[in-house]
């Protein structure tokens, strides 16, 4: 079967089903290299103590001990912009999630350097995000080769069903909220989820319901493994501050608490 053959054939049941489903080859080897090359010159630059504001930014992390984020604005990789608004992002994120609406708020790097690339702790990312609702659609592309041993991203099958848990400090899993709101367990298999931990070759994606749990363990390999996230909101959303904690683009919210998330940092992608 052709690659795009098998994209067609994932399923909006199949995604309400697990949570998630793996997109093999989302991503072609030359829009990749292109996205790959404006990411590492991204990573080349320092730390950043600024979140520009107005615009979509990229954010590239670097997932090890004493690891600082540099923050980009996104129309400065314009590979990386174009695939953010391509037909075949939205058009998968819409056709699986059942979405009126793609709005992007988040575009997230993951580097795991070799060797020293910490853990994820298990979590579902609806929990950190202030909005309501908090319906988003996540797509996570390899930019290297996922493995356990570079840490690949691990998904309980399902749990998305499960709803809203404590959102966790991301390297220890410590709560970060009174003790009363349900953790998401350390081992979900022994709450009858199954995990599975899909390899991935670069151009991969996994895409997935935001209140899928996932984790990821550290990177023990002599090889880097840097995931690509990009984030959509599938239902127009309101400020809601008090719901979660967001990540560098909640700087970026100048909505009053209780109005609609409405700003050119946050662009509607896509609606019907
Ligand atoms: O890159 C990872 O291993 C974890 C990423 C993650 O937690 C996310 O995309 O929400």
């Amino acid at each position: 079967m052709s690659t795009a053959d098998a994209l067609e054939q994932l399923s909006h049941d199949d995604y309400q089903r697990d949570g998630f489903v793996v997109a093999r080859g989302l991503v072609g080897a030359t829009a990749l290299g292109l996205v790959d090359r404006e990411i590492e010159s991204a990573f080349a630059q320092p730390p950043t103590t600024v979140t520009p504001q107005g615009v979509p930014i990229v954010v590239c992390w670097r997932h090890h001990v004493g690891g600082a984020r540099t923050i980009v604005t996104l129309k400065k990789l314009p590979a990386l912009s174009a695939l953010v608004r391509s037909a075949a992002m939205l058009g998968l994120a819409a056709r699986l999630t059942g979405a009126k609406h793609l709005q992007l708020f988040e575009t997230i790097v993951f580097n795991k350097p070799p060797g020293e690339g910490e853990p994820f702790a298990w979590h579902n990312d609806a929990s950190y995000y202030p909005f309501d609702p908090t319906q988003l659609v996540s797509t996570w592309i390899a930019l290297d080769p996922c493995d356990a041993a570079s840490g690949a991203m691990e998904l309980a099958r399902g749990s998305h069903r499960v709803g809203a848990v404590a959102p966790v400090h991301v390297k220890t899993g410590a709560s970060l909220v009174d003790a009363t709101t349900a953790l998401v367990p350390s081992d979900p298999t022994g709450r009858g989820f199954e995990v599975m931990a899909p390899l991935l070759a670069p151009g991969d994606a996994i895409v997935f319901d935001g209140f899928t749990w996932h984790a990821s363990p550290p990177n023990r390999s002599a090889r880097q493994r840097r995931g690509l996230c990009i984030r959509y909101l599938t239902h127009p959303a309101r400020f809601a501050p008090e719901l979660g904690f967001g990540g560098a683009f909640a700087r970026q919210i100048t909505t009053e608490p209780g109005e609609l998330i409405s700003s050119p940092a946050f662009p509607v992608l896509w609606a019907r």
